[in-house]
């Protein structure tokens, strides 16, 4: 019989005393349940006396977001260490630091980043992240090259791939990211003052093609190891270190889906300055730090990733002459349409952000959701044919003073 089962408060603590070394052998152990996730039990436990703290996350067999009725495996836990694991060797210090796992009960004890905030939530508060661009390019960089084709044994990725399948939560990415934003799903939600831009997207056939085409790659191409939810929530921040957290959506799909994420996630944020800044200077400046961020975060992966090819490639196919260009090219355009896909889920699909429903004037919600879907749906539509960062740049200026 399994062991599995949702711990309690007490019994985290039973289980994070037996990590070797950690907490001193005197002194209380403190737990508190603190997962505000759509999908686990996040308990926070720690040791006053010693001043000593530690994560465990455990997965809940099903969806927290939406209840019992919506079952999910708990391999996922198993995915999400293995993945954290992974990361950490190709960028080192950028992920919490793994003290144990264990797939049975579905959790990883992990470092407290209690330090640290919560990108979005820093984001809406005001925070500045200067060595965010430099660092999340790094992870990025870094991750997709050395667990794709070009950066890994072809034989070895061809397993990898086989023990990253997570069929059932690349499921739900297909369903609310690529499939109901774009039709009357049971799941969509969405303001009703939006029911008319919602009948929009609903009968937009050409983006219903350009949606079709990013669904395809996400289905099919099997590019690197994804992080597969890497949005500001999957980030804990400060001014001087950033740290990738959650990794269970992890897969092996097209790389412009993880690096799509991040800047879909700046760009819903940008969406919503009227709300977070407080005057018109300050929503300026905001506005023009966000998209200083988007194009340093780009700029830095490309020539992050263009300098890993060209100095540890495995490939020597690799090194036919344009090929490298025209990749590059194709991972622009994949990461523009991801981009705008990542935020129309955000305004109509299951799973909302902070950043816009947290907008208490209805009047300034709506003109933030429709920042947000005339610049998803611009850039959705531009996939295929998009040649420079830039491109994504004018269309998000543009839309910020509709
Ligand atoms: C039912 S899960 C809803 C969303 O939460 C996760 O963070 C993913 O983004 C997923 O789509
Ligand atoms: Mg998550």
């Amino acid at each position: 019989m399994s062991k599995y089962h949702p711990l309690t408060e007490k019994e985290a603590i039973q289980i994070a005393r037996t990590i070797p070394d950690f907490f001193a052998a005197e002194g209380e152990l403190a737990s508190r349940e603190i997962g505000d996730g759509n999908l686990n039990l996040v308990f926070h436990v720690s040791q006053p006396s010693s001043g000593r703290s530690l994560i465990v996350k455990q997965a809940l067999p099903y969806a927290k977001v939406v209840g019992e009725s919506w079952p999910l495996t708990l391999d996922r836990a198993r995915i999400e260490s293995e993945a954290l694991l992974i990361q950490d060797r190709l960028a080192h210090g950028l992920v919490p630091k793994i003290y144990h796992t264990d797939n049975e009960l579905a959790l990883t004890i992990m470092e407290d980043l209690s330090s640290h905030v919560i990108m979005r939530q820093g984001l809406m508060e005001g925070g500045v992240y200067p060595k965010f661009a430099d660092d999340i390019s790094d992870f990025l960089a870094k991750t997709l090259f050395f667990t794709s084709d070009l950066g890994m044994n072809q034989q070895e990725k061809k397993l990898l791939v086989r023990s990253f399948a997570n069929p059932e939560l690349c499921k739900i990415t297909e369903d609310l990211i690529f499939d109901h934003p774009y039709t009357n799903a049971d799941t969509n939600s969405f303001d009703p003052h939006l029911q008319e831009d919602v009948d929009q997207l609903w009968s937009d056939t050409a983006l219903h093609l350009e949606v079709a085409i990013l669904r395809e790659k996400f289905l099919t191409h099997a590019q690197a190891l994804l992080h597969g939810d890497l949005h500001t929530g999957s980030i804990f921040i400060t001014p001087e270190s950033t740290k990738v957290i959650d990794p269970e959506f992890a897969y092996f799909g097209p790389m412009g889906f993880d690096i799509g994420a991040v800047l879909a996630n700046l760009l819903l944020h940008f969406a919503a300055q009227e709300h977070w800044s407080a005057d018109e200077a300050t929503r300026q400046t905001r506005r023009q730090y966000l998209i200083q961020t988007i194009r340093d975060i780009w700029e830095s992966f490309e020539r992050k990733f263009r300098t890993l090819w060209n100095e540890q490639g495995v490939d020597r196919v690799a090194n036919a002459p344009g090929y490298q260009e025209d990749y590059v090219q194709r991972l622009l355009r994949d990461t523009i349409g991801f981009t705008g896909a990542k935020m129309v889920r955000r305004i109509v699909g299951l799973a909302h952000v902070a950043d816009i429903d947290r907008i208490p004037d209805p009047a300034v919600r709506a003109k933030a959701q429709r920042i947000v879907l005339a610049i998803g749906t611009k850039l959705i539509k531009s996939n295929r044919n998009a040649t420079s960062i830039e491109q994504l740049i004018d269309i998000a200026e543009a839309a910020s003073t509709l």
